[in-house]
């Protein structure tokens, strides 16, 4: 087929600086002329040497409202700019782990993601796009920077023209002029590379020998329907009633697609009710996971430090590989650096953003890895992994069964809290807050910092506080003002953060811990009550941002 190459004049747009995790805005933003088609251009001007020229890239989301006219546009200004081969999922859908697993398999030289990832969709919400390099992860720092200093100075952008849009939906290769497009099933190669991780045998016969044992998987309408029932269904074998959920909706049908408790409501309320032994969730576009059981919750933090402590002892990938050192970001709980000393492990302490994590895995120093975010993973990618969290978590709960025949999330959980204490963990978020109320709470705590060291407010005496600053220690880039700390005496922590994910106003978090070595049953938000309060008093939060209740506690 023949096309042309036009060259369509623009300016820059303010504002198309990536975030936490790519560029997320309203639907109607990226809508307006030329806005989504110069950011895509940035991106091709700024893909790191050697360039687009000739260039193979991965192309893919959470099939979100709006996600199919990018993709067409991605080829379009793609080719223009000597992209080689698009290898785009079916329909445009891919995951955001599977879309990883996907560019380092194929060797692309890197990938664009279309999602907002947790935020809703639809006409009247969130769109997102995100690039990825050839590890497989989101670009660092310097990437991204490049990106936005491209967008600020485009007077140009190129495209091709083609007769028709190209047909997303017939696997196979379509040669055009000078480029091909190759649709590949979404789901395939994910499915076999989680299949060569973990113990899916024992997973069976735990399901076939456990009759009582029951799993509810919620997509929250995302990305991951099809990728769950594919693994859960297909693989595995539990029923077609384990699932919920899992037909993927531009919309997410109305909902909010993040797993956490107020969101996953539907599911949090099926699992009481149903006594359901392993509920879990993912977000829209598949990177993040909930899980819980009818009588227990697991806190992120407390989840990828589970995982650690029984990964070379049942997970096949980790008994192959070993583990090389294990990570968090800052704000979560230190529970996993007690599983770290206690094994003899390097540990990780970065800022939030799973892109902080892959320079240490490409470095062979860094295996399983997680944010109190909702996100947990490994270095067989380079983005947290919603459906690998779940099935470590079957895998577990298979292995744990040989020989304590009955045991649960709970028991898990209570074994793990005997072996290393308890780290206690609550995170409030004020969402779509006035944006100069909370900078300038942020901006103020950072003042009177110093005065407050030595100050004791409500029984805990304040140690330090600081901003959290990183240096990546493969490529020595710094990383500065990654969130406030103030860090008690005794350990605890309350730790004040801006999001970088939000597409309105501000969004504020504060992270709350506490350790307790002896102490496991106490009820999260009765063991933190005095920290949360501290939080609020020090921060004066309700004066700056005029809100009382936070919007979302986890
Ligand atoms: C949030 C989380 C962070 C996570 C990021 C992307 O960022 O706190 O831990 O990596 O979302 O997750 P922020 O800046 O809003 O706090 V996802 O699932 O949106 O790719
Ligand atoms: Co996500």
């Amino acid at each position: 087929m023949s096309t042309t190459t036009t060259t369509i004049a623009t300016t820059p747009f303010d504002g198309q600086k990536p975030g936490t995790s790519g560029l997320r805005k309203r639907v109607v933003v990226f809508q307006k002329e030329h806005y989504t088609e110069n950011f895509i251009q940035a991106i091709f001007t700024a893909m790191p040497a050697p360039g687009a020229q000739g260039a193979t890239i991965v192309v893919g989301g959470d099939g979100r409202y709006y996600m199919r006219d990018v993709v067409q546009k991605i080829i379009r200004i793609g080719a223009a700019n000597g992209i080689a081969r698009f290898i785009v999922g079916q329909d445009g859908i891919l995951s955001t782990p599977a879309a990883s697993a996907l560019i380092r398999k194929r060797e692309a030289d890197g990938g664009i993601i279309l999602t907002a990832s947790h935020n809703p969709g639809g006409p009247n919400a969130d769109f997102g796009i995100k690039y990825n390099t050839r590890n497989g992860g989101p670009a660092p720092e310097s990437v991204t920077d490049a990106i936005y200093a491209a967008t600020r100075t485009i007077t140009e952008y190129h495209q091709v023209t083609l007769d028709a849009p190209v047909d997303l939906t017939t696997l196979g290769c379509q040669h055009f002029a000078g480029f091909d497009v190759e649709i590949v099933d979404s789901v395939t190669d994910y499915v076999e590379l989680t299949k060569s991780i973990f113990d899916f045998d024992l997973i069976r016969r735990f399901r076939q020998q456990s009759p009582d044992f029951s799993l509810l998987f919620d997509a929250l309408n995302g990305v991951t329907g099809p990728y769950g029932r594919r693994i859960f269904v297909d693989e595995l074998g539990f029923p077609e009633s384990a699932l919920d959920q899992c037909t993927p909706l531009e919309d997410f049908g109305g909902c909010h697609p993040d797993p956490n408790l107020t969101y996953a409501d539907k599911l949090v309320a099926r699992v009481e009710r149903e006594k359901v032994a392993l509920g879990a969730a993912s977000d829209g576009d598949g990177d993040r996971n909930m899980v819980l059981s009818h009588d227990w919750f697991v806190t992120p933090s407390d989840s990828v430090a589970v995982i650690a402590h029984y990964a070379t002892e049942c997970i096949p990938y980790f008994q192959r590989q070993g583990l090389r050192g294990l990570a968090r970001s800052m704000p979560t709980s230190c529970a996993i650096d007690r599983v770290a000393a206690a094994k003899g492990l390097e540990i990780f302490e970065v800022p939030t953003g799973w892109k902080f994590f892959g320079n240490l895995m490409d470095a062979g120093r860094l295996s399983i890895c997680g944010e109190e975010s909702f996100g947990t993973g490994s270095d067989h990618i380079r983005e947290k992994d919603g459906i690998w969290a779940i099935v470590a978590w079957l895998n577990i709960l298979a292995h744990v069964n040989q020989t304590q025949p009955a045991a649960s999330v709970r028991s898990i959980m209570r074994d793990f809290y005997q072996t290393y204490g308890r780290n206690y963990f609550t995170r409030y978020d004020y969402e779509e807050v006035d944006a100069d109320g909370a900078a300038q709470m942020i901006n103020d705590l950072r003042a009177k910092g110093n005065d407050l060291v030595g100050q004791t407010i409500n029984g805990f005496t304040v140690a330090a506080v600081n901003d959290f600053e990183y240096t990546d220690p493969i490529d020595h880039s710094v990383s500065r003002n990654q969130g406030l700390r103030v860090i008690f005496e005794d350990s605890s922590r309350i730790i004040f953060r801006l999001s970088g994910t939000g597409s309105e106003g501000a969004t504020v978090r504060i992270y709350i811990e506490r350790f307790d070595p002896v102490e496991f049953d106490i009820d999260a938000q009765v063991a933190l009550k005095p920290l949360v309060d501290t939080a609020l008093e020090v921060s004066q939060l309700s004066k700056y941002t005029g809100r009382n209740e936070p919007t979302v506690i986890t």
